[in-house]
């Protein structure tokens, strides 16, 4: 156990109850994925998004947000982050199966399209970008009110292309609104690889001519994630504007189920990715510190296992949302409105 590594987690404020907490979440989300994926090919649930691969980035950003206060507008390979935030395996599965008591959105978006109004998590669009402008447009809204929120907004580095994007981030940095911009750049959109997405080397790069700092991490470190996220986050809640992060990382899955990653990645590029998994990472570092043993691994899978499975059981027995309620929540007169009037 090397001193250096013994203070890291504790020098950025975070306790060992702390670091085995983000552990925990990680390694709940990667079995909710995995169970997801399962129970996709099973026929059972129509279409998976694998967060395989950026759950260091969820979990380290999610760490310095206050559930409930800060807005969330998150990339659709978040689930681990919504998990840390409060959101629960139970109301993952009924989300993923699209029932009807869905709190993302009553079972009409499709799966990963993450939303929560208790705990201030906006659901995405489908279409890629524009969950970016109106994440700007809450902070916007957060800084004329003079509120002390702030927005965390992620997206891929595909999506970092889209027009609606630049504009928001253009946008925010002139107004210096309170967000952070976070692009999980896993190289790929689908099958377009991030030399054919952009002639710069980082997607941070251009940050510089928005106006506002830009930042390169390593994606498949939880703790380097936290550090930066820790800093932007201070940085838009004293007023200071937005600051851009990258974070690399590697989708160790195909882009959703839909998709077969062996017909533009070799068996060597797909081996090479697995080396970089963030889960595994973390465990060495605990595992460095004496956080970590096989015994506590053991255990915590065992309860892990059933707290998924149980969330499955349950929500395979909900209701579907009934046909007459198809446009409930579609017009201003029923929408769902939070207990500070925000919709
Ligand atoms: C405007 C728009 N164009 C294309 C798509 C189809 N599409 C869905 S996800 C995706 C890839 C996005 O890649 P990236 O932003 O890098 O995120 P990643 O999936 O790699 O995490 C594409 C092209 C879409 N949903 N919206």
């Amino acid at each position: 156990m090397s001193v250096q590594t013994v203070l890291y987690h504790r020098q950025l404020g975070l306790s060992d109850d702390d670091v085995w907490h983000m552990y925990r979440t990680m390694r709940l989300s990667r079995l909710l994925d995995d169970r997801m994926w399962l129970m996709n090919r099973q026929g059972i649930g129509h279409f998976a998004v694998p967060g395989h691969g950026h759950e260091a980035i969820a979990i380290g950003y999610a760490a310095t947000l206050r559930p409930g206060h800060d807005w969330l507008v998150p990339h659709y390979r978040d689930l681990a982050g919504l998990i840390y935030l409060g959101v629960t395996p139970r109301e993952i599965m009924v989300h993923y199966l699209a029932k009807a008591e869905d709190v993302m959105s009553g079972g009409r978006q499709n799966f990963a399209h993450w939303g929560h109004p208790r705990l201030r998590i906006k659901t995405i669009s489908s279409p890629q970008g524009p969950h970016v402008p109106q994440g700007v447009g809450i902070a916007y809204a957060i800084k004329l009110h003079g509120g002390d929120e702030i927005v965390w907004i992620g997206f891929g580095d595909g999506t970092s292309s889209k027009g609606d994007v630049h504009e928001a981030m253009n946008f925010a940095a002139i107004h210096k609104t309170p967000c952070v911009f976070c692009c999980e750049n896993n190289g790929y959109a689908i099958s377009v690889p991030v030399s054919k997405q952009m002639a710069v080397e980082n997607v941070a790069d251009r940050a510089a001519g928005y106006g506002m700092p830009g930042i390169v991490v390593d994606g498949t470190n939880v703790l380097e994630v936290y550090a930066a996220a820790k800093e932007a986050v201070e940085r838009a809640r004293a007023g200071e504007g937005p600051t851009f992060i990258e974070a690399k990382c590697e989708r160790l899955y195909p882009h959703t189920s839909n998709d077969d990653d062996r017909h533009y990645r070799s068996p060597e590029e797909r081996e090479a990715a697995k080396q970089r998994d963030p889960i595994i990472r973390f465990r060495r570092y605990l595992q460095e510190v004496d956080l970590w043993s096989e015994e506590k691994e053991a255990e915590l899978e065992a309860e892990l296992l059933a707290l998924v499975e149980e969330a499955i059981e349950y929500a395979m027995q909900r209701p579907d949302p009934r046909p007459e309620d198809a446009a409930r929540h579609v017009y201003a007169d029923d929408a769902i409105v939070g207990p500070d009037g925000y919709l």
